[in-house]
């Protein structure tokens, strides 16, 4: 069972677009396992972000991130990482497919909407920078074998 990080960005909020993009992975079959809204601060994003550090979009890519409120949640299923990223399409939302979250309502990298973990390592990672384990819900959901085989 893989974890997978998902942020609505602050576009994501302030575009009202915050129920359209819970949905999708919720209509997928991923089970939410914890959430929260919240402010992120300029250090946590800097240790979100870390890998990215050198690359000269940094600082914008903080000042985005901390420009207003997210959702911070955490999703899990079988192939969770993979099953989220497609639902989120490509990092360029240009080269989105129609369909996917960016696809459908983004048109620059720097207003991508939404994030996802990359990998189940940075899944457990991220989910970990995020929430703390008692944050976490483990639960039954009633419709998983209609979902899992
Ligand atoms: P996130 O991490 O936000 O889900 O995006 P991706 O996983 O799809 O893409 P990423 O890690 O390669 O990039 C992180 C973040 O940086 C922004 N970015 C990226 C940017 O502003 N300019 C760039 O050239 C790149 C490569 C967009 C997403």
């Amino acid at each position: 069972m893989e974890r997978t990080l998902i942020l609505v960005k602050p576009d994501g909020v302030q575009r009202n677009l915050m129920g359209e993009i819970i949905g999708r992975f919720e209509r997928r079959g991923l089970k939410l396992i914890g959430m929260k809204f919240m402010q992120m601060t300029v250090e946590l994003a800097e240790q979100h972000y870390a890998v990215h550090k050198e690359r000269p979009f940094f600082n914008d890519l903080v000042a985005y991130i901390t420009s207003g409120p997210i959702v911070a949640m955490v999703w899990e299923g079988n192939d969770a990482i993979n099953a989220a990223r497609a639902t989120i399409g490509a990092t360029k939302p240009v080269d989105a497919s129609p369909g996917t979250i960016r696809g459908d309502f983004g048109m620059e990298i720097g207003r991508n909407l939404v994030h996802g973990s990359d990998s189940p390592e940075n899944g457990v990672k991220e989910a970990s920078l995020f929430f703390s384990e008692d944050e976490l819900v483990s639960w039954n959901r009633d419709l998983d074998p209609w979902i899992v085989e």
